[in-house]
């Protein structure tokens, strides 16, 4: 039978993207969201191309009850699940500490960071009691080096860092690799939601180089996904050429 991946915050991005790819490569795959027109319409769309299985589940990963109901009432046949990419997630607002929005934090820290231990934590039991399973989590050069008025969003995706290590140590008794992968500036609806729609905002980001696009994450995640079994890539930082670190790109 095909392997089946669960991608988080697939409507857009690296999330579609990832699911994208899988599919293509005949994987079942589950995509998850809160958009649900879009959720359906990437089911319909990778369902029809790829003839493979797709199933949308349409929450938010902020909230842990229905994360953890929604795991829980997933159909036997599609239970098993091989991949779990933790790749929901966001930035909102670029201010300066003092200035930055309280509610705007506690999404940030809601969505990255207890939105991928309530994920992580609903899948487990079943890759735990199988001794096999894979968790890819989607960090950011933020979780490497803080940025200028990067605050609360370098210190959620800090925080993804931190967790995918204690995981990899925590689970390694049960043969579950997990690897985190951290890219660099990407063009996708990531600025577009960090700056609330502005889009003259959002597309300056990406002014003056080529960025990442969502197919370099995906191919990333891919390659991870398909090593042998006794080989796992535990953290990999993915930049464009352009950019040397979370603080430093050469535009033109
Ligand atoms: P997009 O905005 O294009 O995609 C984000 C996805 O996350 C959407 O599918 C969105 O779906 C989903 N999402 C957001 N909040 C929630 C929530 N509360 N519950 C469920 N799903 C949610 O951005 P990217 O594809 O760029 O971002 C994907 C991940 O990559 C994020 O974790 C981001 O921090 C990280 N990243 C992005 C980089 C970039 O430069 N683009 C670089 C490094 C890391 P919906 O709105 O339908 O819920
Ligand atoms: C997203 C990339 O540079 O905006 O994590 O932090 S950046």
């Amino acid at each position: 039978m095909s392997k089946t991946i669960l991608v988080t915050g697939a409507t857009s991005g690296f999330g579609k993207a990832i699911a994208t790819k899988f599919a293509a490569a005949g994987w079942r795959c589950i995509i998850t969201g809160r958009r649900k027109d879009k959720l359906e319409a990437l089911a319909d769309e990778l369902a029809a191309s790829y003839k493979t299985e797709v199933r949308g589940l349409v929450f938010d990963v902020q909230d842990k009850a229905q994360v953890f109901a929604e795991m829980k009432n997933l159909p036997v046949e599609w239970s098993i699940i091989d991949v779990l990419v933790n790749n929901a997630g966001l930035a909102l607002g670029r201010d300066s500490f003092d200035e930055a929005s309280l509610d705007d934090w506690d999404t940030m820290i809601d969505t990255n960071v207890k939105g991928l231990l309530y994920m992580s934590k609903a899948v487990l039991p079943g890759m735990v009691s199988r001794k096999k399973g894979h968790i890819i989590n989607i960090g950011s050069t933020a979780g490497k080096e803080v940025y200028l008025n990067g605050n609360a969003y370098c210190a959620s995706k800090h925080a993804v860092d931190a967790i995918s290590k204690a995981q990899r140590m925590d689970l390694l008794p049960y043969k579950i690799k997990v690897t985190a992968i951290h890219p660099g500036a990407a063009e996708t609806e990531f600025s577009t939601v960090r700056f609330k729609g502005d889009q003259q905002k959002a597309d300056a980001v990406y002014e003056g180089y080529e960025p990442l696009h969502a197919e370099d994450i995906a191919d990333t995640v891919f390659y991870c996904a398909n090593l042998p079994e006794h080989v796992c890539i535990n953290d990999l930082v993915i930049t464009c050429t352009a950019q040397a670190n979370s603080f430093y790109t050469h535009k033109s």
